[in-house]
This record gives C-alpha cells, sequence and structure tokens, in this order.
C-alpha cells in the first residue's frame, strides 16, 4: 500500500499544493529565462526593458515565495500525515487554508501581470522584497497577506494533528519527520510576525491612499525581520528531504537523529536575529546591532556544518552497504542513475558552494564590495535557486508516484534533468558571481552604464554575459524536461499499487540517543522570542518614537 491507498485525502491536498507550485514555477522560471537574455543583451525580444521590473516582481515572487510555500505545504502535508498515522483533522479547514492560499496567490499574480497591460492602473512592479518606496495596487500586499494567513493555518493544522496523536500517545518521542515540520513552523510563526507587522500595518494603509507619506526605514526593517528567517523557511524543507530521505535514497540510514533535531533548533532560535546582515548599508541602525547580526549570522553556519557532517554521513554509510570502500572511492557506489538521488546530492554540492559566498556576503565590512551586484543573485541561485529548488523537483521523482499511485514516466529525461540544472547554474552562477566583482549591479534591465567600462579581474563581460544567457538556456530546458516528466508521470504513468519503495528505515543513532529536552517546543519557541526582543526591541522602538506614519525624523544614525 502506498500514500494515496492509506491517506486518500492527505493525498489530495499534497497535491493540490504540488499543482499550484508547479503553475508557479513554470510561469516564474520562463520569467527568469527572458531576464537572462534580456539583460545580457543576448536577445531582447520578449519584452522591453520597462517591463523588466514586472517580469522580476513576477520572476521572484512566483519562485522564492509561491513556489516554495506551496510546494513546502504539499511536502509538509504528506510527511505529517505520514509520520502521525493519521488523516488532516478536518477536511474543511484544510480546505480552507489552500484555497485562502491559492486565491491570495491568484490577487498577487494578477497585480503583477497587470504591469504587462498598456495603460493598466493595476501593478506590482515592486519586486519580491516589495518594500517602500515603490508602490504596488493594494490587490498584490491583500494577496500576499492571504498567502501569508493560509499558511499560519496550514502550520496550525498540522499542530492539530500533532496534539491529537499526543493525546493517544502521551510517552512517545515526536517522530522525526514530524519534529523537522513544527519547528520549522514555529520558525515561520516567530519571522512573520514582522512581515504581517509590515503588509497590514503599513503597506496596505499607503497603498489603499489612506496614509501618504511613510518612511521607508521601518518597513524595510520589518521586511527584512522576516527576510533572512524565510530563506531557512525555504532551507529547512530542503534540510527535511536530506535528513529523512536521502540517506534511504543513496541506500543507507539516517546517521543521527538528535544531530538532525539540534540542527532545526538552531535554526528555530537564530534565524530571525541576523535581519540586520541585509541592512549593513543601511544609516538609522547602529553599528552595534549589525555587528550583533554579523556575529549570529557566522554562527549559523554551524548547524549547516553539521548538516554537512551528518548527510555526507549518512550517504557513506549508504554507499558502503552498497560495496562502497576507501576513502572516497565509497562515492561511485552512490545511486549516480536515480534522479531523485541525484538531485538531492547535486544540490547539497551547490549548497555548499553558496555558503561560500553567503559568507561574503555576511561579513559586515566586505559585504559593500558585493552589495547590490549581480553576486547576490549568483549567491541565492546557488541556495534557493539550486539547493532548494532542484532538491524539491528531485524529490517529487519520488513522492509524485507515492501521491498518484502512478509510476515515473521517462525516466531517463528525469535522469538528465537535474544534471542539466547543475551545468545551467554552474555556468550561470559563477559568471554572476564574477561580474558582480566587476561592479555589474543587480535588478536592472541596462547594466551597462554608457561611457564606463566594467573591468573583470580576468575574462572579458562578453564572455560573462554568453555564461549566464547560455547558463539560463539549459536551465529553462531542465525546467521544461522537469515539468514534462511529471505532467506525463501524473497524468499517464501505469498505475500500481506501490509504485515506489516509500519505506524510510530508522537512523542508525536512534531518538532512544536523543534527549527529552530536544522536544520541548515551548521552552525553544520562547527561547527563540526572546532572542528576537533582544534583537529588535531596541531599534524599532527609536524607529517609532516619533510617531509611526511621521516621516522626516529618520533616519537618525547613532
Ligand atoms: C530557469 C531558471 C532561472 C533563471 C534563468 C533565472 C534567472 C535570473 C536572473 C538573470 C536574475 C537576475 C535579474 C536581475 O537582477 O536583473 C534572477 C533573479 C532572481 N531569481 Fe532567478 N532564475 C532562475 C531560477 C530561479 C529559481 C528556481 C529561483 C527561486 C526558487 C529564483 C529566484 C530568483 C530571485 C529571488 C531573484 C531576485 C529578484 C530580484 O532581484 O528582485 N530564480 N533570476
Ligand atoms: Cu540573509
Amino acid at each position: 500500500m502506498t500514500f494515496i491507498h492509506k491517506y486518500p485525502k492527505a493525498a489530495k491536498v499534497a497535491k493540490a499544493n504540488f499543482v499550484v507550485a508547479f503553475i508557479a514555477l513554470a510561469i516564474g522560471g520562463f520569467f527568469g529565462f527572458v531576464q537572462a537574455l534580456h539583460r545580457t543583451d543576448v536577445f531582447r525580444g520578449f519584452f522591453n526593458s520597462g517591463e523588466y521590473y514586472t517580469l522580476l516582481t513576477g520572476h521572484g515572487v512566483l519562485l522564492a515565495l509561491i513556489f516554495t510555500t506551496f510546494f513546502i505545504a504539499g511536502l509538509f502535508v504528506w510527511g505529517v500525515t505520514r509520520s502521525l498515522d493519521r488523516e488532516p483533522e478536518n477536511m474543511s479547514y484544510t480546505w480552507s487554508w489552500f484555497w485562502l492560499m491559492t486565491i491570495g496567490t491568484v490577487m498577487a499574480t494578477v497585480a503583477i501581470l497587470g504591469g504587462l497591460v498598456p495603460d493598466s492602473s493595476i501593478r506590482a512592479a515592486v519586486l519580491y522584497t516589495f518594500y517602500p518606496p515603490l508602490q504596488a495596487h493594494p490587490l498584490f500586499y491583500i494577496g500576499l497577506a492571504l498567502v501569508l494567513v493560509g499558511s499560519w493555518m496550514a502550520g496550525a493544522d498540522w499542530f492539530w494533528s500533532y496534539r491529537k496523536w499526543r493525546k493517544g500517545s502521551p510517552d512517545e518521542r515526536v517522530p522525526i519527520l514530524t519534529f523537522m515540520a513544527l519547528f520549522t513552523m514555529l520558525m515561520w510563526y516567530v519571522c512573520t510576525i514582522g512581515l504581517a507587522l509590515e503588509v497590514v500595518g503599513l503597506l496596505i494603509p499607503w497603498s489603499l491612499g489612506w496614509v501618504t507619506e511613510i518612511e521607508p526605514l521601518l518597513p524595510r526593517t520589518l521586511f527584512w525581520f522576516f527576510g533572512h528567517a524565510v530563506v531557512y523557511f525555504w532551507l529547512l524543507p530542503a534540510y527535511y528531504v536530506w535528513y529523512a530521505i536521502l540517506p534511504k535514497l543513496s541506500g543507507g540510514r539516517l546517521f543521527s537523529d538528535s544531530m538532525t533535531r539540534i540542527v532545526f533548533i538552531i535554526f528555530l532560535l537564530l534565524s530571525t536575529p541576523v535581519g540586520y546582515h541585509h541592512q549593513y548599508a543601511d544609516a538609522g541602525i547602529s553599528v552595534g546591532f549589525k555587528f550583533y547580526a554579523m556575529a549570529t549570522t557566522m554562527l549559523l553556519l554551524l548547524p549547516s556544518l553539521i548538516t554537512l557532517f551528518t548527510v555526507v554521513a549518512s550517504m557513506e554509510h549508504g554507499a558502503r552497504q552498497r560495496g562502497g570502500k576507501g576513502y572516497l572511492k565509497w562515492i561511485g557506489k552512490l545511486p549516480w542513475d536515480k534522479p531523485a538521488f541525484v538531485g538531492c546530492a547535486l544540490a547539497g554540492i551547490m549548497f555548499a558552494a553558496g555558503g561560500f559566498s553567503g559568507m561574503i556576503n555576511a561579513g559586515m565590512n566586505i559585504n559593500i564590495l558585493i552589495h547590490n551586484t549581480i553576486w547576490v543573485p549568483g549567491h541565492f541561485h546557488l541556495t534557493v535557486g539550486t539547493a532548494v529548488a532542484l532538491t524539491f523537483m528531485a524529490i517529487t521523482y519520488w513522492l509524485l508516484p507515492q501521491l498518484t499511485g502512478r509510476k515515473l514516466k521517462f525516466k531517463t529525461l528525469a535522469l538528465i534533468q537535474p544534471y542539466a540544472w547543475f551545468l545551467g547554474m554552474t555556468l550561470m552562477s559563477n559568471a554572476m558571481h564574477r561580474a558582480g566583482l566587476a561592479g555589474v549591479p543587480r535588478r536592472t534591465a541596462e547594466p551597462q552604464y554608457s561611457g564606463f567600462e566594467f573591468e573583470p579581474i580576468f575574462g572579458t563581460m562578453a564572455e560573462m554575459d554568453w555564461q549566464i544567457a547560455i547558463g539560463g538556456t539549459i536551465l529553462t530546458i531542465s525546467l521544461i524536461l522537469f515539468l514534462w516528466v511529471v505532467i506525463a508521470s501524473w497524468m499517464a504513468g501505469q498505475k500500481s499499487d506501490k509504485p515506489v519503495d516509500d519505506h524510510i528505515p530508522e537512523p542508525l543513532s536512534g531518538v532512544e540517543h536523543t534527549p527529552a529536552i530536544l522536544d520541548n517546543m515551548k521552552l525553544w519557541f520562547t527561547l527563540a522570542l526572546i532572542l528576537v526582543i533582544l534583537a529588535y526591541a531596541f531599534p524599532l522602538l527609536e524607529m517609532v518614537a516619533d510617531g509611526i506614519f511621521e516621516p522626516g525624523a529618520l533616519p537618525r544614525p547613532s
């Protein structure tokens, strides 16, 4: 029996979430292709430069915010249902959060695409960071607010299942698949406080004209209160896959249950207080708080290094089970012919590279070198654009058969897909990093200033542009392969009672070695709130001391 036969209701919800996620991926990915060709001046026939911000907003919002959120919701529905062995408690409630998020998504997307209609008053060319002074139509902010409320309700749904389960199993440890989902959601609740305050308290009233002027620093700060933690909201579900499923796909077992829990706890504690590292260049926030953010950011390398160790150790165990030998020769024994494994493993390798460029971003002084250059998109296409997106695509090859009861079709295309993504991203991201070092700005259709020559340390601008364009094209082909395999398998895959081996073995060091305090959600949640208050209370109070809607009082460097 596979998931769909055991939990038909949950399977339906998970699939519905995946449908929205993949539509967003398709549209957003196409915009990425257009941008890559447009800003490198390779081909400009799709749109004109005036529409670039509309496209870029669509790309960022649909991929970074919508694709991720819906995929995560589907993944957690699968994981929580399966590990607690119960369908969602109340299907009307479950469907209501799904539809709320979907309606919100449609509203925001309509607002963005309105920008492509000549003379339309509905526009939202505000980028996926959407803070002032750029202003969107209210539809955009209200839509995003609905997505946010829906995501909170989704989290509450999983906590609800957990509480019911707890009543029946008072002495059992929280199953790891539920633990990781709930801790990710706890972090989401902490960090979205800032976003909710910004959108509901400032942006919606401002876009409706109820408030005419707004001091940008406050909404920016509230945005970045959320804006770093959101990257962990994307990343932790990828970790979810790497910890829970990748060891199995490698033929082995998770190395350590307690390490896994500790990593999720550290992310809950540290994800939000680091937000100022996106505001190193903002006047009005004192340098002490920026320094605090830098220190906590560097501390966050720790759980990622633990992840590297645990995940690689689990894979090595798997490879040795398959007869792997030697210090490194075992790597050859990993299943490099299985699409789900290959996608996750390549995503992990790219994430390591992203970690290195992330350290540069995080350094308060060295950040100035790359601030707002194309280096930054170079960095996060390795993290969210590959570590997260490629993991999600890859694990779809394993989840979809469980959710549909159908076998995967076109396995060769599915296998080419992650390799193609890896190749395309290596070209595009590497050239973006290098171009950024030469000073090429991000977020512009016209990166070339007239009368100014960028001076790369090595290579030429033309060669980098070509790498970005060719890399972007290979990525787009990879995306089409993915969508093709998914649609074909979903529609016409061969039906089977057990279309894929979905057994997940116990960890090598199991939950019996895990201290009970790690499962104490109240404790960790309270500590996380205290750390946030320490980081944010004082600067935010200072910002609102002269009245929330009073411009001119800030910035006030101290
Ligand atoms: C087909 C694959 C993709 C291509 C060709 C592509 C291309 C690009 C390019 C060229 C930019 C820089 C535009 C500029 O700063 O002027 C960009 C920005 C961005 N991309 Fe992608 N991308 C792809 C996939 C993804 C994925 C999978 C994600 C996330 C899940 C993503 C998230 C973003 C974000 C958040 C931005 C920044 C938008 C902004 O600055 O407001 N991209 N992309
Ligand atoms: Cu950050």
